[in-house]
Protein backbone atom coordinates (compact mmCIF):
# COMPACT_ATOMS: atom_id res chain seq x y z
CA UNK A 1 0.00 0.00 0.00
CA UNK A 2 1.03 3.50 -1.24
CA UNK A 3 1.06 4.15 2.54
CA UNK A 4 3.52 1.53 3.67
CA UNK A 5 6.03 2.50 1.16
CA UNK A 6 5.91 6.37 2.08
CA UNK A 7 5.37 5.88 5.40
CA UNK A 8 8.01 3.52 6.11
CA UNK A 9 6.71 2.79 9.97
CA UNK A 10 4.79 0.54 11.91
CA UNK A 11 1.78 2.46 11.63
CA UNK A 12 0.77 0.35 8.11
CA UNK A 13 1.15 -2.75 10.07
CA UNK A 14 -1.00 -1.53 13.28
CA UNK A 15 -3.96 -0.42 11.22
CA UNK A 16 -3.83 -3.40 9.20
CA UNK A 17 -3.99 -5.74 11.77
CA UNK A 18 -6.81 -3.83 13.77
CA UNK A 19 -8.84 -4.15 10.39
CA UNK A 20 -8.11 -8.03 10.23
CA UNK A 21 -8.52 -7.81 13.48
CA UNK A 22 -12.19 -6.44 13.55
CA UNK A 23 -11.24 -3.38 15.85
CA UNK A 24 -13.01 -1.35 13.26
CA UNK A 25 -16.18 -3.51 13.74
CA UNK A 26 -15.83 -3.37 17.13
CA UNK A 27 -14.95 0.85 17.18
CA UNK A 28 -17.59 0.34 14.65
CA UNK A 29 -20.36 -1.09 17.29
CA UNK A 30 -18.62 1.46 20.55
CA UNK A 31 -18.71 4.47 18.32
CA UNK A 32 -22.37 4.42 16.89
CA UNK A 33 -23.59 5.80 20.63
CA UNK A 34 -27.33 6.35 21.03
CA UNK A 35 -28.36 9.75 19.79
CA UNK A 36 -28.29 11.58 23.02
CA UNK A 37 -32.02 12.42 23.94
CA UNK A 38 -32.65 16.00 23.22
CA UNK A 39 -31.55 18.45 26.03
CA UNK A 40 -33.64 20.76 27.71
CA UNK A 41 -32.82 24.68 28.00
CA UNK A 42 -31.92 23.99 31.84
CA UNK A 43 -29.87 20.96 31.71
CA UNK A 44 -27.86 23.03 28.87
CA UNK A 45 -27.50 25.95 31.17
CA UNK A 46 -26.22 24.03 33.78
CA UNK A 47 -23.98 22.23 32.03
CA UNK A 48 -22.53 25.13 30.77
CA UNK A 49 -22.76 26.95 34.00
CA UNK A 50 -19.28 26.72 34.73
CA UNK A 51 -17.76 27.75 31.31
CA UNK A 52 -19.77 30.80 31.35
CA UNK A 53 -18.78 32.12 34.98
CA UNK A 54 -14.95 31.11 34.08
CA UNK A 55 -14.90 33.85 31.28
CA UNK A 56 -10.58 33.20 31.03
CA UNK A 57 -8.97 30.19 30.06
CA UNK A 58 -5.27 29.50 29.19
CA UNK A 59 -5.34 27.73 25.01
CA UNK A 60 -2.03 25.37 25.09
CA UNK A 61 -0.21 25.10 21.22
CA UNK A 62 2.50 22.31 21.96
CA UNK A 63 4.11 19.23 19.67
CA UNK A 64 7.13 18.68 17.61
CA UNK A 65 6.57 21.62 15.84
CA UNK A 66 8.19 23.44 19.45
CA UNK A 67 11.68 21.38 17.96
CA UNK A 68 11.85 23.34 14.54
CA UNK A 69 10.57 26.79 16.30
CA UNK A 70 9.85 27.99 12.72
CA UNK A 71 12.80 27.25 10.70
CA UNK A 72 13.52 24.13 8.88
CA UNK A 73 17.17 23.30 7.63
CA UNK A 74 18.63 26.87 8.19
CA UNK A 75 15.92 28.36 6.44
CA UNK A 76 13.38 30.79 8.58
CA UNK A 77 9.49 29.26 7.82
CA UNK A 78 7.39 31.89 7.63
CA UNK A 79 3.70 31.70 9.42
CA UNK A 80 2.22 30.12 12.60
CA UNK A 81 4.46 28.00 14.14
CA UNK A 82 2.47 24.48 14.40
CA UNK A 83 1.82 25.00 10.70
CA UNK A 84 5.73 24.03 10.01
CA UNK A 85 5.17 20.97 7.98
CA UNK A 86 2.75 22.35 5.87
CA UNK A 87 4.38 25.76 5.20
CA UNK A 88 7.99 24.36 4.72
CA UNK A 89 6.36 21.53 2.47
CA UNK A 90 8.70 19.24 4.78
CA UNK A 91 7.55 15.59 3.48
CA UNK A 92 5.47 13.61 6.73
CA UNK A 93 8.34 11.09 6.24
CA UNK A 94 11.43 13.89 7.30
CA UNK A 95 8.92 15.76 9.58
CA UNK A 96 7.69 12.35 11.82
CA UNK A 97 11.70 11.73 12.98
CA UNK A 98 11.16 14.77 15.49
CA UNK A 99 9.65 12.47 17.62
CA UNK A 100 12.81 10.90 18.32
CA UNK A 101 14.13 14.11 19.34
CA UNK A 102 11.02 15.03 21.92
CA UNK A 103 11.69 15.20 25.23
CA UNK A 104 10.95 18.52 27.02
CA UNK A 105 12.86 17.62 30.49
CA UNK A 106 11.72 20.88 31.92
CA UNK A 107 7.95 20.24 31.09
CA UNK A 108 6.47 20.78 35.58
CA UNK A 109 2.72 20.20 34.71
CA UNK A 110 2.14 21.79 38.96
CA UNK A 111 3.83 25.04 37.01
CA UNK A 112 2.07 24.90 34.45
CA UNK A 113 -1.29 24.86 36.28
CA UNK A 114 0.29 27.57 38.65
CA UNK A 115 0.45 29.88 36.05
CA UNK A 116 -2.64 29.22 34.51
CA UNK A 117 -4.30 29.51 37.94
CA UNK A 118 -2.16 32.88 38.61
CA UNK A 119 -3.91 34.40 35.64
CA UNK A 120 -7.12 33.58 36.74
CA UNK A 121 -7.67 31.06 34.46
CA UNK A 122 -10.20 28.78 35.15
CA UNK A 123 -9.58 26.13 32.50
CA UNK A 124 -6.71 24.56 29.86
CA UNK A 125 -7.61 23.35 26.33
CA UNK A 126 -4.34 22.10 25.34
CA UNK A 127 -3.65 20.34 22.00
CA UNK A 128 -4.08 16.32 22.93
CA UNK A 129 -3.27 16.10 18.90
CA UNK A 130 -2.51 19.24 16.23
CA UNK A 131 -2.63 18.92 12.12
CA UNK A 132 0.67 17.02 12.51
CA UNK A 133 -1.06 14.20 13.97
CA UNK A 134 1.61 13.78 17.16
CA UNK A 135 0.04 12.45 20.13
CA UNK A 136 0.74 14.71 23.27
CA UNK A 137 -1.37 11.27 25.36
CA UNK A 138 -0.58 7.81 25.73
CA UNK A 139 -2.55 6.40 22.83
CA UNK A 140 -2.95 2.35 21.59
CA UNK A 141 -4.10 3.52 18.12
CA UNK A 142 -0.96 4.68 17.16
CA UNK A 143 3.17 4.63 17.61
CA UNK A 144 2.89 8.34 16.88
CA UNK A 145 2.52 9.69 20.46
CA UNK A 146 4.27 10.95 23.15
CA UNK A 147 5.32 6.91 24.38
CA UNK A 148 7.39 6.71 21.39
CA UNK A 149 9.36 9.48 22.46
CA UNK A 150 12.54 9.79 24.49
CA UNK A 151 10.62 11.42 27.43
CA UNK A 152 7.94 8.35 27.54
CA UNK A 153 5.63 10.05 29.76
CA UNK A 154 2.03 10.87 29.00
CA UNK A 155 1.43 14.51 29.49
CA UNK A 156 -2.08 14.85 29.40
CA UNK A 157 -2.62 12.71 31.87
CA UNK A 158 0.20 14.25 34.36
CA UNK A 159 -1.14 18.18 33.48
CA UNK A 160 -5.04 16.02 33.77
CA UNK A 161 -4.10 15.33 37.18
CA UNK A 162 -2.81 18.40 38.61
CA UNK A 163 -5.96 20.34 36.83
CA UNK A 164 -8.35 17.71 38.83
CA UNK A 165 -6.12 18.45 41.82
CA UNK A 166 -6.03 22.11 41.33
CA UNK A 167 -9.61 22.81 40.58
CA UNK A 168 -8.93 23.89 37.07
CA UNK A 169 -10.97 22.40 33.94
CA UNK A 170 -8.66 20.38 32.04
CA UNK A 171 -9.83 19.94 28.14
CA UNK A 172 -8.62 18.95 25.13
CA UNK A 173 -8.15 20.40 21.41
CA UNK A 174 -8.30 17.65 18.95
CA UNK A 175 -7.70 18.06 15.36
CA UNK A 176 -10.03 16.50 12.61
CA UNK A 177 -7.29 17.17 10.08
CA UNK A 178 -4.52 14.96 10.73
CA UNK A 179 -1.47 15.37 8.09
CA UNK A 180 -0.04 11.81 9.38
CA UNK A 181 -2.82 9.25 9.47
CA UNK A 182 -2.31 7.70 5.68
CA UNK A 183 -6.52 7.46 5.97
CA UNK A 184 -6.69 10.79 6.87
CA UNK A 185 -7.63 12.26 2.92
CA UNK A 186 -9.72 10.68 -0.31
CA UNK A 187 -11.73 7.54 -0.43
CA UNK A 188 -10.12 6.11 3.43
CA UNK A 189 -11.59 8.84 5.33
CA UNK A 190 -14.28 6.93 7.06
CA UNK A 191 -11.56 4.32 8.73
CA UNK A 192 -9.46 7.73 9.86
CA UNK A 193 -12.58 8.93 11.38
CA UNK A 194 -13.02 5.47 13.24
CA UNK A 195 -9.74 5.87 14.44
CA UNK A 196 -10.31 9.43 15.54
CA UNK A 197 -13.44 8.36 17.39
CA UNK A 198 -11.50 5.76 18.48
CA UNK A 199 -8.50 8.25 19.91
CA UNK A 200 -11.38 10.34 21.40
CA UNK A 201 -12.86 7.68 23.89
CA UNK A 202 -9.29 7.20 24.79
CA UNK A 203 -9.02 10.95 25.79
CA UNK A 204 -12.78 11.21 27.22
CA UNK A 205 -12.22 7.69 29.49
CA UNK A 206 -8.71 7.12 30.38
CA UNK A 207 -8.64 11.34 32.07
CA UNK A 208 -10.97 11.64 34.81
CA UNK A 209 -13.71 14.68 34.15
CA UNK A 210 -12.98 16.39 30.67
CA UNK A 211 -14.28 20.20 30.54
CA UNK A 212 -14.51 21.14 26.40
CA UNK A 213 -13.45 19.19 23.83
CA UNK A 214 -12.11 21.87 21.39
CA UNK A 215 -12.59 20.50 17.66
CA UNK A 216 -10.22 22.11 14.71
CA UNK A 217 -9.28 21.51 11.65
CA UNK A 218 -12.96 20.88 10.30
CA UNK A 219 -12.69 22.75 6.99
CA UNK A 220 -11.13 19.65 5.32
CA UNK A 221 -13.47 18.51 2.50
CA UNK A 222 -13.74 14.71 4.18
CA UNK A 223 -15.48 16.25 7.27
CA UNK A 224 -19.33 17.67 7.42
CA UNK A 225 -21.68 18.58 9.50
CA UNK A 226 -23.74 15.21 9.61
CA UNK A 227 -20.89 13.60 10.59
CA UNK A 228 -20.02 16.85 13.34
CA UNK A 229 -23.91 15.99 14.53
CA UNK A 230 -22.91 12.29 15.08
CA UNK A 231 -19.60 12.65 16.58
CA UNK A 232 -21.06 15.65 19.17
CA UNK A 233 -23.74 12.83 20.21
CA UNK A 234 -21.06 10.09 20.38
CA UNK A 235 -18.36 12.23 22.53
CA UNK A 236 -21.34 13.78 24.90
CA UNK A 237 -22.31 9.91 25.33
CA UNK A 238 -19.17 9.31 27.00
CA UNK A 239 -18.95 12.10 28.95
CA UNK A 240 -22.51 13.66 29.39
CA UNK A 241 -21.34 17.19 30.82
CA UNK A 242 -19.07 17.67 27.85
CA UNK A 243 -18.66 21.15 26.15
CA UNK A 244 -17.79 20.68 22.45
CA UNK A 245 -17.14 23.63 20.30
CA UNK A 246 -18.86 24.50 17.16
CA UNK A 247 -15.97 23.03 14.94
CA UNK A 248 -16.70 19.96 15.69
CA UNK A 249 -19.14 20.81 12.65
CA UNK A 250 -18.79 23.62 10.09
CA UNK A 251 -18.19 26.45 12.62
CA UNK A 252 -21.62 27.55 12.58
CA UNK A 253 -24.30 27.99 14.98
CA UNK A 254 -24.55 23.81 15.48
CA UNK A 255 -23.44 21.23 15.92
CA UNK A 256 -21.45 22.21 19.23
CA UNK A 257 -21.89 24.66 22.11
CA UNK A 258 -20.23 27.80 21.33
CA UNK A 259 -18.77 29.68 18.97
CA UNK A 260 -15.60 30.42 18.13
CA UNK A 261 -13.66 33.93 16.62
CA UNK A 262 -10.10 33.52 16.00
CA UNK A 263 -7.45 36.26 16.43
CA UNK A 264 -10.89 39.07 16.62
CA UNK A 265 -13.80 39.92 18.59
CA UNK A 266 -16.56 40.32 16.90
CA UNK A 267 -17.52 44.14 17.12
CA UNK A 268 -21.19 43.94 18.89
CA UNK A 269 -20.25 39.84 20.19
CA UNK A 270 -22.60 37.07 19.40
CA UNK A 271 -25.88 37.86 20.87
CA UNK A 272 -27.90 35.06 21.59
CA UNK A 273 -25.27 31.90 21.89
CA UNK A 274 -22.28 31.11 23.72
CA UNK A 275 -18.69 32.14 21.92
CA UNK A 276 -15.34 32.42 22.97
CA UNK A 277 -12.17 34.56 20.95
CA UNK A 278 -9.19 32.80 20.81
CA UNK A 279 -6.20 34.40 20.51
CA UNK A 280 -2.51 34.25 20.98
CA UNK A 281 -0.16 36.62 23.01
CA UNK A 282 2.08 36.89 20.47
CA UNK A 283 1.92 36.11 16.24
CA UNK A 284 1.95 32.06 16.70
CA UNK A 285 0.38 29.30 18.43
CA UNK A 286 3.24 26.86 18.31
CA UNK A 287 6.27 27.87 19.63
CA UNK A 288 8.58 30.16 17.42
CA UNK A 289 12.08 31.39 18.67
CA UNK A 290 12.19 34.63 16.50
CA UNK A 291 8.59 35.50 17.22
CA UNK A 292 8.76 38.44 20.09
CA UNK A 293 5.74 40.73 19.34
CA UNK A 294 4.37 40.31 22.57
CA UNK A 295 0.65 41.81 22.92
CA UNK A 296 1.01 44.43 25.73
CA UNK A 297 -0.55 43.61 29.36
CA UNK A 298 -3.08 46.41 28.79
CA UNK A 299 -3.95 45.26 25.44
CA UNK A 300 -4.51 41.47 26.94
CA UNK A 301 -6.53 43.16 29.96
CA UNK A 302 -8.83 45.22 27.31
CA UNK A 303 -9.26 42.77 25.22
CA UNK A 304 -10.70 40.03 28.45
CA UNK A 305 -12.77 43.18 29.30
CA UNK A 306 -13.72 43.61 26.02
CA UNK A 307 -14.91 39.84 24.95
CA UNK A 308 -16.74 39.64 28.45
CA UNK A 309 -18.68 42.86 27.71
CA UNK A 310 -20.02 41.62 25.00
CA UNK A 311 -20.85 38.22 26.26
CA UNK A 312 -17.91 36.01 25.62
CA UNK A 313 -15.26 34.47 26.96
CA UNK A 314 -11.54 34.62 26.42
CA UNK A 315 -8.79 31.68 25.44
CA UNK A 316 -5.35 33.05 25.50
CA UNK A 317 -2.70 31.02 24.09
CA UNK A 318 0.85 29.83 25.34
CA UNK A 319 3.11 28.33 22.94
CA UNK A 320 5.51 26.27 24.90
CA UNK A 321 9.56 25.43 24.09
CA UNK A 322 10.55 22.12 23.27
CA UNK A 323 12.28 22.07 26.40
CA UNK A 324 8.79 22.20 27.86
CA UNK A 325 8.83 25.96 29.00
CA UNK A 326 5.67 28.51 28.98
CA UNK A 327 8.39 31.71 27.66
CA UNK A 328 8.58 33.95 30.08
CA UNK A 329 7.20 36.68 28.26
CA UNK A 330 3.83 34.94 28.21
CA UNK A 331 4.56 34.01 31.74
CA UNK A 332 5.31 37.90 32.76
CA UNK A 333 2.35 39.02 30.90
CA UNK A 334 -0.14 36.34 32.72
CA UNK A 335 1.28 37.24 36.16
CA UNK A 336 -0.06 40.69 35.41
CA UNK A 337 -3.20 40.11 34.67
CA UNK A 338 -3.76 38.00 37.15
CA UNK A 339 -2.85 40.56 39.50
CA UNK A 340 -5.76 42.48 37.99
CA UNK A 341 -8.01 40.30 38.26
CA UNK A 342 -7.22 39.34 41.17
CA UNK A 343 -8.50 42.89 42.65
CA UNK A 344 -10.89 43.37 39.71
CA UNK A 345 -12.14 39.80 39.26
CA UNK A 346 -15.69 40.61 40.26
CA UNK A 347 -16.04 42.73 37.31
CA UNK A 348 -15.15 39.98 35.22
CA UNK A 349 -15.85 36.37 36.71
CA UNK A 350 -20.35 35.18 36.66
CA UNK A 351 -20.95 38.73 35.08
CA UNK A 352 -23.31 39.39 31.48
CA UNK A 353 -23.06 41.32 28.98
CA UNK A 354 -22.96 45.15 28.71
CA UNK A 355 -26.32 46.76 29.31
CA UNK A 356 -24.83 49.51 26.82
CA UNK A 357 -24.66 49.11 23.35
CA UNK A 358 -21.36 51.18 23.23
CA UNK A 359 -19.29 53.52 26.02
CA UNK A 360 -16.73 55.96 24.44
CA UNK A 361 -14.57 56.09 27.39
CA UNK A 362 -14.29 52.07 28.13
CA UNK A 363 -17.08 48.59 28.71
CA UNK A 364 -19.55 47.44 31.06
CA UNK A 365 -20.28 43.88 32.41
CA UNK A 366 -22.96 43.26 34.95
CA UNK A 367 -24.73 41.15 37.67
CA UNK A 368 -28.24 41.47 39.19
CA UNK A 369 -28.25 45.27 40.46
CA UNK A 370 -24.98 45.85 40.18
CA UNK A 371 -23.18 47.70 36.84
CA UNK A 372 -19.30 47.19 36.38
CA UNK A 373 -17.93 50.65 35.07
CA UNK A 374 -14.47 49.67 33.13
CA UNK A 375 -12.64 53.00 32.31
CA UNK A 376 -10.20 52.97 30.26
CA UNK A 377 -10.09 56.76 29.03
CA UNK A 378 -10.31 58.67 32.80
CA UNK A 379 -12.26 61.58 32.32
CA UNK A 380 -10.08 64.92 32.45
CA UNK A 381 -12.79 66.81 34.38
CA UNK A 382 -13.29 64.12 36.72
CA UNK A 383 -16.89 63.69 35.67
CA UNK A 384 -17.23 60.37 34.20
CA UNK A 385 -20.60 60.85 32.14
CA UNK A 386 -23.04 57.37 32.04
CA UNK A 387 -24.82 57.73 29.15
CA UNK A 388 -28.72 57.01 29.34
CA UNK A 389 -28.97 55.31 32.64
CA UNK A 390 -32.21 55.91 34.04
CA UNK A 391 -32.01 53.73 37.03
CA UNK A 392 -32.24 54.97 41.00
CA UNK A 393 -28.06 54.40 42.11
CA UNK A 394 -28.08 53.04 45.59
CA UNK A 395 -24.71 53.46 45.81
CA UNK A 396 -20.94 54.17 43.47
CA UNK A 397 -17.65 53.71 44.40
CA UNK A 398 -14.56 51.86 43.03
CA UNK A 399 -14.36 48.95 43.38
CA UNK A 400 -10.63 48.71 44.08
CA UNK A 401 -11.70 50.27 47.32
CA UNK A 402 -11.77 47.54 50.19
CA UNK A 403 -13.79 50.81 52.23
CA UNK A 404 -15.99 51.48 49.13
CA UNK A 405 -16.00 55.26 49.83
CA UNK A 406 -19.30 56.41 47.99
CA UNK A 407 -18.63 58.53 44.91
CA UNK A 408 -21.23 61.16 44.54
CA UNK A 409 -23.56 61.05 41.74
CA UNK A 410 -25.84 63.24 39.56
CA UNK A 411 -28.42 63.45 36.66
CA UNK A 412 -27.56 65.89 33.73
CA UNK A 413 -30.18 65.12 30.91
CA UNK A 414 -30.79 61.70 29.59
CA UNK A 415 -27.55 61.01 31.56
CA UNK A 416 -26.22 60.02 35.08
CA UNK A 417 -22.88 61.35 36.13
CA UNK A 418 -20.10 60.38 38.54
CA UNK A 419 -17.96 62.18 40.03
CA UNK A 420 -14.52 60.16 40.32
CA UNK A 421 -10.96 61.17 41.35
CA UNK A 422 -8.66 63.45 39.41
CA UNK A 423 -6.36 60.71 38.41
CA UNK A 424 -7.59 57.12 37.11
CA UNK A 425 -6.08 54.90 40.06
CA UNK A 426 -5.13 52.23 37.39
CA UNK A 427 -4.57 53.79 33.87
CA UNK A 428 -4.91 50.15 32.06
CA UNK A 429 -8.59 49.69 33.70
CA UNK A 430 -10.52 51.26 36.67
CA UNK A 431 -13.98 49.99 37.57
CA UNK A 432 -16.07 52.02 39.37
CA UNK A 433 -19.22 50.15 40.68
CA UNK A 434 -22.69 51.64 40.34
CA UNK A 435 -25.08 49.52 42.94
CA UNK A 436 -28.95 50.01 41.13
CA UNK A 437 -33.02 49.77 41.46
CA UNK A 438 -34.11 47.09 39.08
CA UNK A 439 -32.87 46.03 36.18
CA UNK A 440 -30.94 48.57 33.81
CA UNK A 441 -32.98 50.88 32.05
CA UNK A 442 -31.20 52.50 29.57
CA UNK A 443 -32.58 55.16 27.17
CA UNK A 444 -30.28 56.44 24.22
CA UNK A 445 -28.61 59.48 25.21
CA UNK A 446 -30.43 61.63 22.67
CA UNK A 447 -27.96 64.38 20.32
CA UNK A 448 -29.63 67.79 21.67
CA UNK A 449 -30.54 70.10 19.14
CA UNK A 450 -29.66 73.88 20.30
CA UNK A 451 -32.45 75.85 19.51
CA UNK A 452 -32.36 77.07 15.77
CA UNK A 453 -29.12 75.26 15.36
CA UNK A 454 -28.37 72.67 13.05
CA UNK A 455 -28.12 69.15 14.79
CA UNK A 456 -25.02 67.58 13.46
CA UNK A 457 -25.10 63.51 14.07
CA UNK A 458 -21.94 62.51 14.27
CA UNK A 459 -20.91 58.83 13.46
CA UNK A 460 -19.23 58.61 16.96
CA UNK A 461 -23.19 58.63 18.13
CA UNK A 462 -24.43 56.32 16.01
CA UNK A 463 -26.19 52.87 17.52
CA UNK A 464 -24.93 50.32 14.75
CA UNK A 465 -27.18 47.26 14.23
CA UNK A 466 -25.25 44.22 12.70
CA UNK A 467 -22.41 42.28 13.38
CA UNK A 468 -19.70 43.46 10.60
CA UNK A 469 -20.48 47.53 10.22
CA UNK A 470 -19.04 49.80 13.17
CA UNK A 471 -17.63 52.98 14.06
CA UNK A 472 -14.02 53.19 12.77
CA UNK A 473 -11.78 56.29 13.63
CA UNK A 474 -7.65 57.24 12.66
CA UNK A 475 -6.22 57.35 9.34
CA UNK A 476 -8.66 59.87 7.77
CA UNK A 477 -11.66 58.24 9.22
CA UNK A 478 -14.05 58.93 11.50
CA UNK A 479 -17.46 57.40 10.64
CA UNK A 480 -19.25 54.35 10.09
CA UNK A 481 -17.64 51.28 8.66
CA UNK A 482 -17.11 48.23 7.27
CA UNK A 483 -20.79 48.54 5.94
CA UNK A 484 -20.54 45.41 4.04
CA UNK A 485 -23.73 43.81 4.90
CA UNK A 486 -26.58 45.84 3.16
CA UNK A 487 -28.69 43.79 6.50
CA UNK A 488 -26.83 46.03 8.56
CA UNK A 489 -28.22 49.49 9.89
CA UNK A 490 -27.19 52.42 11.70
CA UNK A 491 -29.37 54.74 14.04
CA UNK A 492 -29.27 57.93 15.82
CA UNK A 493 -31.47 59.71 18.37
CA UNK A 494 -31.72 63.33 18.35
CA UNK A 495 -33.84 65.70 20.58
CA UNK A 496 -35.53 68.17 18.84
CA UNK A 497 -36.03 71.50 21.12
CA UNK A 498 -37.39 73.90 18.35
CA UNK A 499 -39.91 72.10 15.74
CA UNK A 500 -39.63 73.24 12.19
CA UNK A 501 -38.38 71.69 8.77
CA UNK A 502 -34.83 70.90 8.45
CA UNK A 503 -32.76 70.51 5.04
CA UNK A 504 -30.86 67.14 5.56
CA UNK A 505 -27.63 66.11 4.61
CA UNK A 506 -25.44 63.55 4.22
CA UNK A 507 -21.56 63.18 4.63
CA UNK A 508 -19.78 59.83 3.30
CA UNK A 509 -17.05 59.00 1.23
CA UNK A 510 -16.89 56.25 -1.35
CA UNK A 511 -14.45 54.79 -3.96
CA UNK A 512 -16.32 55.44 -7.48
CA UNK A 513 -16.33 51.70 -8.17
CA UNK A 514 -18.40 50.62 -5.16
CA UNK A 515 -20.77 53.58 -5.57
CA UNK A 516 -24.67 53.46 -6.40
CA UNK A 517 -25.59 51.47 -3.68
CA UNK A 518 -29.48 52.52 -2.63
CA UNK A 519 -30.44 53.09 0.79
CA UNK A 520 -33.28 55.17 2.45
CA UNK A 521 -33.37 57.47 5.55
CA UNK A 522 -36.13 58.07 7.80
CA UNK A 523 -37.63 59.81 10.67
CA UNK A 524 -40.77 60.24 12.40
CA UNK A 525 -42.44 58.33 9.47
CA UNK A 526 -40.64 60.14 6.72
CA UNK A 527 -38.36 58.62 4.31
CA UNK A 528 -35.97 60.32 2.05
CA UNK A 529 -34.23 57.75 -0.54
CA UNK A 530 -30.79 58.27 -2.04
CA UNK A 531 -28.02 56.67 -4.35
CA UNK A 532 -24.72 56.32 -3.11
CA UNK A 533 -22.58 58.53 -5.02
CA UNK A 534 -18.54 57.73 -5.87
CA UNK A 535 -16.37 59.89 -3.96
CA UNK A 536 -13.13 58.90 -5.04
CA UNK A 537 -12.43 56.79 -1.87
CA UNK A 538 -13.44 55.51 1.40
CA UNK A 539 -11.07 59.01 3.20
CA UNK A 540 -12.76 61.26 0.83
CA UNK A 541 -15.57 62.69 2.16
CA UNK A 542 -18.58 64.72 0.35
CA UNK A 543 -21.75 66.44 1.27
CA UNK A 544 -24.84 65.27 -0.33
CA UNK A 545 -28.49 66.90 0.12
CA UNK A 546 -31.10 64.52 0.65
CA UNK A 547 -34.07 66.52 1.06
CA UNK A 548 -35.99 68.19 3.46
CA UNK A 549 -38.05 66.72 7.13
CA UNK A 550 -40.58 68.20 9.19
CA UNK A 551 -39.96 67.25 12.70
CA UNK A 552 -42.09 68.09 15.80
CA UNK A 553 -40.09 69.73 19.31
CA UNK A 554 -38.93 65.58 20.73
CA UNK A 555 -37.10 62.86 21.04
CA UNK A 556 -36.40 61.29 17.37
CA UNK A 557 -35.14 57.96 16.16
CA UNK A 558 -33.11 58.24 12.61
CA UNK A 559 -32.06 55.25 10.78
CA UNK A 560 -30.28 55.01 7.34
CA UNK A 561 -30.66 51.54 6.18
CA UNK A 562 -29.37 49.76 2.46
CA UNK A 563 -31.48 48.44 0.35
CA UNK A 564 -28.96 46.71 -1.63
CA UNK A 565 -24.85 46.97 -2.04
CA UNK A 566 -23.34 47.35 -4.94
CA UNK A 567 -19.68 47.01 -4.62
CA UNK A 568 -17.28 46.15 -1.31
CA UNK A 569 -19.40 48.46 1.07
CA UNK A 570 -22.08 50.54 1.15
CA UNK A 571 -20.60 53.53 2.28
CA UNK A 572 -18.38 55.14 5.06
CA UNK A 573 -21.04 57.85 6.17
CA UNK A 574 -19.75 59.97 8.68
CA UNK A 575 -22.55 62.04 9.74
CA UNK A 576 -25.83 63.54 9.23
CA UNK A 577 -26.97 67.18 8.99
CA UNK A 578 -30.46 68.69 10.13
CA UNK A 579 -30.29 72.64 9.43
CA UNK A 580 -33.43 74.19 9.90
CA UNK A 581 -34.99 76.35 7.18
CA UNK A 582 -38.40 77.59 8.92
O1 LIG B 1 -4.96 25.74 11.80
C1 LIG B 1 -5.27 25.96 13.18
C2 LIG B 1 -4.19 26.76 13.83
O2 LIG B 1 -2.99 26.06 13.76
C3 LIG B 1 -4.57 27.00 15.29
O3 LIG B 1 -4.66 25.76 15.97
C4 LIG B 1 -5.89 27.75 15.34
C5 LIG B 1 -6.30 27.96 16.78
O4 LIG B 1 -7.68 28.09 16.87
N1 LIG B 1 -6.91 26.97 14.68
C6 LIG B 1 -6.65 26.63 13.29
C7 LIG B 1 -6.83 27.84 12.39
O5 LIG B 1 -8.19 28.25 12.48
Amino acid sequence: MWYLRKLARPIGALLLTSLAAGLLTAIDVSVAGAALPGETKEQMDRRMAWWREGKFGMFIHWGLYAIPAGEWKGKKVSGIGEWIMHRGNIPVEEYAPLQKQFNPVKFNAQQWVDIAKRAGMKYIVITSKHHDGFCLFDSKLTDYDVMGSPFRRDILKELADECHQQGIRICWYHSIMDWYQPDAKGANFPKYAQHMRGQLKELLTNYGKIGVLWFDGEWINEWTEEQGRQLEQYIRGLQPDLIVNNRVGKRKRSPGDFGTPEQTIPATGMPGWDWETCMTMNNTWGFKKDDHNWKSTEDIIRKLVDIVSKGGNFLLNVGPTAEGLIPQPSVDRLDAVGKWLDINGASIYGTSASAFSRLSWGRCTQKPGVLYLHVFQWPADGQLVVPGLQNKVRKAYLLADADRKELETARADDNLVVTVPAKAPDPIDTVVVLEIEGEPKIVQPAVAQVPGKPVTLHARDAYTHGETIRYESGGGKDNIGFWTDPKDWVHWVLRINRPGTFEVEMVYACPNVSGGSQYVLEVAGQQLPGKVDGTGSWTQFETHKLGTLKLSEDRHALSVKAKNLVGEGVMNLQSIVLIPIK
